[in-house]
């Protein structure tokens, strides 16, 4: 395990890099993404940013979100190091560039996942903090430099996102404390930042919602309930994967549920697995069983099987955790 001061002399050291995150990317990812681009711009460093998928609608409103290129564009370029953020293994950048962003030097992860692996020739991992953008916040103050109000946006968004805005436990007094530093620095309404997230809805994702929660189940106890979002049901609505981003919250929510399972079908056929638990059930270990990953109360996984099994197999799992407690 590194620390920043390595991180920093690291820096210090290259002068081009690459910047990645995991596929799908959330607010934590892109956010810290460009605080850390705009980091490395004031010290005079040639850097790109490729991503796996593009970057969501909803982030749309960070600056520089247009300078976050598409995954083959990454082909043509060799950096000296390549910084992964927010990805709890290095598969989890995508296939594409797993293959193809091989820097000269050196990878440096950065990471606050409880599943994260020290995968890098660099590895920066707090699993103490609320988000990949609090690391960020906490190296560049390090570092000694100025967060500009760019960065503080950025890193605001990527506290919000992880921290459920401000409602999970990751949130401590200290992320509280970061973020009135990030409110004062970027001047921005975080009313605004919250409405450019979350409340930028397009009409398919709410009839996707509709479709989805008619597709309820529970176990007899009620402490375990999923639902299916399958291709048709993308397909009707005209929706993606993404816009099942925050049905398995929806899920959570019910009174009587300790596991939360949301399983779409992907266009292979095979599963990906969204789960939140109250507390009682550790999701990371349940994710990690089937080569997922994540945190005690919100984590995913692939499943090479289609929902239907899939679920068999996660229901059977948690069932097995609970009568373990
Ligand atoms: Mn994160």
């Amino acid at each position: 395990m590194n620390n920043f001061g390595d991180l920093l002399t690291l820096f210090e050291r290259y002068q081009t890099f690459a910047i990645t995150t995991h596929v799908n990317p959330d607010g934590d990812a892109i956010g810290s993404e460009i605080a850390l681009y705009l980091f490395l711009r004031k010290l005079g460093k040639s850097i790109r940013i490729f991503n796996a998928d593009a970057v969501p609608k909803k982030y749309q409103f960070l600056p520089y979100w247009e300078n976050v290129e598409n995954a083959q564009a990454s082909t043509d370029y060799c950096p000296e190091a390549l910084v992964i953020l927010d990805a709890s293994s290095r598969e989890r950048i995508g296939k594409f560039l797993s293959k193809h962003l091989i820097p000269i030097h050196a990878i440096v992860n950065i990471d606050h996942h409880i599943s994260a692996k020290n995968f890098g020739d660099y590895n920066v991992i707090q699993t103490e903090v609320s988000s990949t953008a609090e690391i960020i916040y906490k190296f560049i103050k390090y570092a000694d430099m100025s967060i500009d109000a760019e960065q503080a946006l950025c890193l605001y968004t990527g506290l919000m996102f992880d921290t459920g805005c401000f409602r999970y436990s990751n949130a401590t007094p200290e992320t509280h404390r970061i973020a009135a530093d990030l409110i004062e620095i970027g001047n921005f309404a975080p009313d605004e930042v919250y409405s450019n997230v979350y409340e930028h809805l397009p009409l398919g994702k709410i009839r996707l919602l509709g479709k989805t929660l008619s597709t309820l189940e529970l176990t007899s106890d009620g402490k375990i309930a999923w639902v299916v979002v399958t291709q048709k049901m993308l397909n009707d609505t005209d929706t993606t994967l993404d816009d099942v981003e925050g049905f398995v919250n929806q899920i959570q929510a019910i009174d009587s549920v300790e596991v939360a399972v949301c399983i779409c079908e992907l266009q292979d056929g095979n599963s990906k697995v969204s789960l939140r638990s109250e507390g009682l059930v550790d999701v990371a270990a349940l994710a990690a069983e089937f080569n997922g990953g994540g945190h005690e109360r919100a984590s995913g996984c692939r499943i090479n099987h289609q929902p239907t099994s899939a679920i068999k197999m996660l229901v059977g799992s948690a069932k097995r955790r609970i009568d373990e407690i």
